[in-house]
């Protein structure tokens, strides 16, 4: 008889032999999930404080949505957009009504949706603003993270993400991050069809920026003539206490780049909205994807954000959220170990600093999951904390214990 501890150790032995090497993961094999909670291959429970990046908002396997899965994946899962079929036009009438644009175009993984943001942008400089074709330029900022598309790290100043994966694509100007200053000077250029932010920097170390600066950006965009591109597929759908990260200065985008938990944590599921005088620069046949809009998809997107607004998720991250900060700022006036606490709803970082004797965030991870919470770090010391949104009080009042006690003994 095979112990769990041999499954979870052959699980490991088998990704290590068969699988590329493109993670370092926590050391520890997850079998079942259900809400906040995650289960190993022992049977060990563990709260889940990273919910897959944010694309697990609404809890793992929610009943709502793993129906739905079923009952669509019983009746039609794929046709291509060669073809209509009757669960795509619902969605994105649901989207494009929810978020407030005329138009959707869905998509899969969140690279994909950024890059067709890139491609509609590039298409309304040139056909719509009238820069020289081929001279268009997106400005992005300093620490961004949009995926790992070569077309997208070509705007990366991160080496983990560009290093020998040269040459790069052209039609970038990078600058800081949070500096409206340099924003101004950069849209200035005629030939600048977009710029393209995170509304609070995830992969960073959730980066909030300073208040008013997404309105700044919006008033320049406005002002030059440029479109601006809001990358919420971490920030949004609830995760910062709104239903966009936007929605906190009440300003929006003109294309909105969704992914992650539009998915509720099953298949990939991503989309950009926009409106139709710029969602109608690109013409039947000129952008596409054979998973892009299909209908089971369709069916899960919906049924993900109506979970969402059904159980009060963003209220609740919002509020739940503030606890965690609550606990984690009084914390830090109790110890040496965490240097800042910073974020908003459900999307927060923990700085915490190295002990003399070489002790990282790392190491407060998996002392973190030896005591029953997964969490993981984020360029070396910082930890992102981001639970599903259904966290209650109780749960999230244990789990800053769990923490507490951690990091107090670290
Ligand atoms: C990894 C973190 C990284 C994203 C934003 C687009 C994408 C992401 C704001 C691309 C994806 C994931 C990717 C995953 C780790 C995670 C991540 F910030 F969320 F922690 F990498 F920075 N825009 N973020 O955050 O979406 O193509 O992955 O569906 O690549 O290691 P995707």
């Amino acid at each position: 008889m095979v112990s769990n501890v041999e499954i979870g150790q052959s699980a490991i032995e088998l990704e290590d032999k068969y699988g590329a090497h493109n993670y370092h993961p926590l050391p520890v094999v997850l079998a079942k999930g259900e809400g906040v909670h995650l289960w190993d291959v022992e049977g060990k429970h563990y709260y889940d404080f990273l919910s897959a990046y944010s694309a697990v908002n609404q809890g793992h396997c929610h009943p709502r949505i793993i129906s739905t899965l079923i009952e669509q994946a019983k009746t039609l899962t794929l046709t291509s957009r060669a073809f209509y079929n009757n669960k795509l036009g619902a969605c994105e009438k649901f989207m494009a009504q929810l978020f407030g644009y005329d138009k959707v175009l869905m998509m899969n993984s969140g690279a994909e949706a950024n890059e067709t943001a890139l491609k509609l942008t590039r298409k309304w400089g040139y056909t719509k603003k009238g820069i020289p074709t081929n001279q268009a330029i997106i400005v992005a900022v300093e620490r961004n993270f949009h995926g790992r598309t070569l077309g997208i790290i070509s705007a990366s100043t991160d080496p983990d993400s560009t290093n020998n994966f040269g040459p790069f694509m052209p039609g970038y100007q990078v600058i800081p991050y949070n500096d409206t200053a340099a924003l101004e000077e950069a849209l200035k250029n005629p030939n600048v069809a977009g710029f393209w932010v995170e509304p609070i920097q995830g992969e960073a170390g959730v980066f909030v920026p300073d208040a008013g600066y997404l309105s700044k950006a919006r008033e320049l965009c406005t002002k030059y003539n440029v479109l601006l591109l809001m990358d919420e597929i971490q920030t949004g759908l609830g995760r910062t206490g709104k239903l966009l990260a936007g929605d906190h200065e009440d300003i929006k985008g003109d294309i909105l780049i969704l992914g992650k938990a539009l998915s509720g944590g099953t298949m990939p599921v991503s989309a950009i909205l926009a409106n139709d005088d710029v969602m109608l620069c690109i013409k039947p046949g000129e952008h596409g994807s054979t998973f892009g809009g299909n209908p089971l998809a369709a069916v899960i997107a919906v049924e993900s954000l109506k979970v969402l607004l059904d159980e009060h998720l963003i209220e609740n991250s919002e509020k739940m959220g503030q606890i965690f900060r609550d606990r984690m700022t009084a914390l830090q006036s109790r110890t040496e170990h965490i240097t800042l606490v910073r974020g908003k709803g459900l999307l927060n970082a923990v700085i915490i600093k190295p002990t003399d004797d070489g002790r990282t965030a790392w190491d407060v991870c998996m002392s973190l999951k030896n005591n029953g919470l997964l969490a993981k770090p984020t360029h070396g010391h910082i930890i992102r904390f981001a639970p599903p949104l259904i966290i209650n009080e109780a749960q999230m009042n244990e789990c800053c214990g769990i923490i507490e006690d951690v990091i107090s003994n670290f």
